[in-house]
């Protein structure tokens, strides 16, 4: 049996066609899958699970539809989306695994990412991403009126837009020193991630060795599904 890896679908009520998209893929090719596994920047933002309007309950049902039918989903946190808690598991019936997570992938072991954290050339969203993901203030942003985590994930998003314009490509690549200290930390020669929108697949050498990156696409005007027996 096969498995799917998807990432960066940003999904949000103002992408109908992504949405629709993403419905027909769950009802239909992710059926066929043992295990599909979603790496990050799934919902374009995620500001607590009290948040779920009638997108998100749609997402939910569809999601557990496809639990139900004995496929098993596993659900990593992005840049966008590190918020979800034990009401999304069980209204979704998805799991939710850490980033970084590490499976044996017909007996490759293989390094999951979403992928933000190997973009270490990019000091000012490490430091961004350290304060956002610290559990205090993360806890604080949670027990905050709804409006207000609605304003305060808008003025995040206008300042990230505003700043990545200023940004190199080269800054907010990768890093390949992060990728292989990350690769020799978890003992494995295979990653897969998301994040940078670029999908490929990068061959290079790690202490002698053949290792593999193999980079996700977004779902920008259709999906990207990468299936394991395409590897
Ligand atoms: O997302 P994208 O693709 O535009 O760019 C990302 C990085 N940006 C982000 C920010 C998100 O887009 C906004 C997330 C909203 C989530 C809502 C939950 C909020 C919870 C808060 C809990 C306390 O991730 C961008 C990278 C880019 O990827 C490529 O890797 O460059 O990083 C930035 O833009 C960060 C800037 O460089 C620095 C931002 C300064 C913001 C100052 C506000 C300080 C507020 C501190 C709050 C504790
Ligand atoms: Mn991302």
């Amino acid at each position: 049996m096969n498995t799917l890896f998807i990432s960066d679908i940003h999904l949000n009520p103002g992408r109908p066609k992504i949405t629709e998209i993403f419905l027909e893929f769950l009802s239909n090719e992710a059926t066929k899958a043992e295990a599909l596994y979603i790496l990050g920047d799934f919902f374009d933002s995620w500001i607590g699970d009290d948040v779920m309007d009638d997108f998100a309950d749609t997402i939910a049902k569809a999601l557990h539809q496809l639990v139900d039918k004995g496929v098993k989903v596993y659900l990593m946190p992005g840049n966008r989306d590190f918020l979800y808690g034990t009401l999304f598991e069980e209204k979704t019936g998805v799991k939710l695994i850490p980033d970084p997570t590490v499976i044996n992938l017909n007996g490759t072991p293989t390094l999951l990412v979403h992928g933000d954290n190997l973009c270490s050339a990019d000091r000012a969203f490490q430091i961004f991403r350290y304060f956002v993901r610290h559990p205090v203030l993360t806890w604080i942003f949670l027990h905050t009126p709804l409006t207000f985590r609605q304003k305060f994930a808008q003025y995040l998003r206008n300042k990230s837009t505003a700043s990545n314009q200023k940004k190199s490509a080269y800054i907010m690549d990768v890093h390949q020193k992060t990728v292989e200290d990350m690769m020799r930390k978890y003992h494995v020669l295979h990653m897969i991630h998301g994040h940078t929108h670029d999908p490929k697949v990068v061959h290079f050498k790690l202490d002698g060795k053949d290792a593999t990156r193999t980079v996700l696409g977004a779902w920008e005007n259709d999906k990207y599904v990468l299936n394991s027996d395409s590897l």
